[in-house]
């Protein structure tokens, strides 16, 4: 069959069986019933779509070229008839409609005024299913609270005294501008949060002049996202590398020769987390019904969440041994996102390396994991000791992410030796509940907030930041503020005080 063919929705909804299935994504007509059990979401989440369109389920999860990079051309049959595919009926539940009615209750963004805002509105306007996969983390989610209160044990020195009529708080990035000294992180599933997906963060970061990292599993594909980039916007690239290195070199060389600048490579997630916020969603099954049947046969055990069904690709065989294989395939700057401890930071180094992320993947991954605040100083003393490097450094590069919510929190990192922070889940809150806008909005309160807090310390630039201006002498002491364990803690039944007797 030709794919110019014009298939009515009659017939597609004929093949609606494992023997002979047949689905319809921007109404392209396609033949998956040989794929059905090589989908990395399983065979039932298709079954439940077949003979119909899937294209509002699709969407979100998949970028637009999956199913052409993934399905030989003849498997797409043709185009569907226009208004005949058969739509599986979403009812419009009283949950939904009174998720609704928040939405349109959001308030101006000029009544946002920090980051923390955008997650307090997010949790109550997004889908329930968006919010528990964006806002999950790993176990008890101890490192996703402690990435953020790690900078709460980090003081303050200020200087007073110095001219700051004029602050500039823009610098480098392996060596291109940028406004700040954040950058958008790679966060994978933008569409869950908003139909634009990614190109919110594209837009934005091109009108604010800064780096945005390109996640793997972005809902846009990687291509939209370049071409929406602005002449001269400088774009990084998250990789997961795939068991299959052939597509792993593929998506590289794509990625230089389109003008990426820089490849994180993850290696903090050879298996996904236990998200249990997320799991608890069983992610495909909106119909109860279904969840009742999840013992049927399908290789994909979906109660684990949205990120794991997905990304039965990453290959948990990555090591050290495979960096000169990168070294060989591009030219773009390699660096390591997701190390944990000194020691990996020195290898890294030593494999000449252009950096490494110092990140527990925003605690999505080993619960207990350190932060990326309290790494940063261990491996800051150790490459000054045993290997001469000052920082921040030209040459060897060390970012943070995790937990940043102010301005204070980056110049903390900043002070602390780290060329910049990158930011992901207040992004992916401010597109989820106002779009691109909201990013632009979270943007310039950043902004604001560095030109007050760099007055308030006492430094021109950010090259004016210095170690002395942050005692950071409790931040190894856990005791401080370990974060409460949440679960636990809500079992517990608190208990009483003597009462007053009854007269
Ligand atoms: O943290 C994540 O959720 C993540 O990185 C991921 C990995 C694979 C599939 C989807 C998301």
């Amino acid at each position: 069959m030709s794919s110019k063919k014009v298939i009515s929705g009659k017939e597609v909804a004929v093949h609606n069986n494992r023997e002979s299935c047949w689905i319809i994504v921007h109404g392209k007509v396609y033949d998956v019933t040989d794929f059905l059990d090589d989908h990395p979401g399983g065979s039932k989440i298709i079954l439940k779509y077949a003979g119909k369109d899937a294209t509002q389920e699709y969407e979100p999860i998949h970028p637009p070229d999956a199913i052409t990079t993934h399905l030989a051309p003849e498997k797409c049959l043709g185009s569907v008839e226009p208004d005949t595919a058969l739509k599986i009926e979403v009812k419009v539940s009283d949950l939904e409609k009174q998720r609704l009615e928040r939405v349109a209750r959001r308030p101006p963004l000029s009544e946002v005024l920090n980051l923390h805002d955008f997650e307090a509105i997010a949790k109550l306007v997004m889908p329930e299913k968006a919010w528990a996969y964006y806002s999950s983390a790993a176990d008890d989610e101890i490192t996703n609270r402690e990435n953020h209160t790690a900078y709460h044990r980090v003081w303050f020195r200020p200087r007073i005294m110095i001219d700051v009529t004029k602050v500039d708080w823009s610098t480098k990035i392996l060596g291109h501008h940028t406004s700040m000294p954040i950058y958008i992180t790679a966060t994978a599933l933008g569409k869950l949060g908003h139909p634009d997906g990614e190109l919110n963060f594209t837009r934005a970061a091109a009108n604010h002049n800064i780096i945005q990292m390109i996640p793997t599993l972005a809902s846009c594909s990687f291509d939209e996202l370049v071409d929406a980039a602005q002449p001269g916007q400088v774009q990084f690239l998250q990789l997961y590398v795939n068991t299959n290195r052939d597509v792993t070199k593929r998506i590289v060389q794509h990625a230089e020769r389109r003008g990426i600048k820089g490849l994180f490579i993850t290696v903090d997630a050879p298996q996904l987390g236990r998200r249990e916020k997320d799991m608890r969603q069983k992610f495909e099954a909106d119909d109860p019904s279904e969840v009742k049947n999840a013992g049927e046969s399908d290789s994909v055990d979906r109660s684990q969440g949205a990120a794991r069904a997905i990304s039965s690709f990453i290959d948990p065989g990555l090591q050290w041994s495979d960096i000169p294989w990168f070294k060989k395939i591009t030219k773009m700057p390699l660096i390591l996102k997701g190390v944990q401890r000194w020691e990996d930071a020195l290898k890294a180094y030593d494999l000449g390396l252009t950096g490494v992320v110092l990140s527990n993947h925003g605690g999505r991954q080993l619960d207990f994991a350190p932060s990326g605040l309290e790494v940063l100083v261990e491996v800051v003393e150790q490459l000054g000791k045993k290997r001469g490097l000052k920082f921040p450094n030209e040459k060897f590069q060390l970012f943070v992410d995790g937990g940043v919510r102010r301005a204070t929190d980056v110049i903390k990192a900043v002070a602390l030796g780290a060329t910049a922070v990158g930011i992901g889940r207040p992004f992916l809150y401010a597109h989820s509940a106002y779009g691109q806008e909201g990013v632009e909005h979270g943007l310039q309160i950043l902004q604001d907030e560095f030109q007050m807090n760099l007055r308030l310390i006492g430094a021109n630039t950010i090259k004016d930041i210095s170690r002395d201006m942050v005692d950071a002498s409790g931040l190894g002491s856990h005791v401080v503020s370990v974060p409460g364990d949440r679960l636990y803690d809500s079992n517990y039944e608190s208990m009483q005080h003597a009462q007053l007797r009854e007269l």
